[in-house]
């Protein structure tokens, strides 16, 4: 069982990770559009994993003998245009999403459910590893500037990340 109030922000985090999976999708289609394929393998295995963390959580609800209760959906909303702005916006999104699991990890704290806290600990590693990924390419946007053939190399490697379904909690 899950207490009322962390089975709330279990949800809410749920569809936060689902907004997440959508987001990228969104940014997927810019990148498809400009024709860096790379880039869209990159977006293409960042949804799988928001899809994976949206159903890591889904699954623990159940396992807890609590509710799932799923909410609309916002539509994206992608602030930049070219690669530099859509990955400040991708590492301002993981940021956010950090903040979020701290926060569910204060409600978790707050009931005092240590079972909630030992499963959210990946999350919080998790996190690390988003905002480490995320900031590597944006660091290499940045120094790329305006050079066109630099810009199909980091495609090119963007293009061999693979999606490797992760063990939650
Ligand atoms: Fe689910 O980590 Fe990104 O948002």
């Amino acid at each position: 069982m899950l207490d009322k109030k962390l089975e709330a922000a279990f949800n809410d985090q749920i569809n936060k990770e689902l907004y997440s999976e959508y987001l990228y999708l969104g940014m997927k289609a810019i990148f498809a559009d400009m024709n860096l394929p790379g880039f869209v393998n990159w977006f293409d295995v960042q949804v799988q994993e928001e899809r994976a963390h949206a159903m890591g959580m889904f699954d623990y609800v159940h396992e807890r003998n609590a509710q799932v209760t799923l909410e609309a959906i916002a539509k994206p909303e992608i602030k930049g245009s070219t690669p530099l702005e859509i990955f400040e916006q991708v590492l301002e999104h993981e940021e956010y999403v950090t903040s979020r699991i701290n926060a569910l990890m204060d409600v978790a704290e707050e009931v005092r459910d240590r079972a909630a806290l030992s499963f959210l600990d990946w999350y919080v590693k998790e996190q690390v590893e988003e905002e480490a990924n995320v900031g590597g390419v944006l660091a290499t946007l940045k120094l790329i500037g305006e050079d066109k053939k630099a810009l199909l190399l980091l495609d090119k490697d963007l293009a061999t990340r693979t999606f490797v379904a992760p063990v939650i909690g």
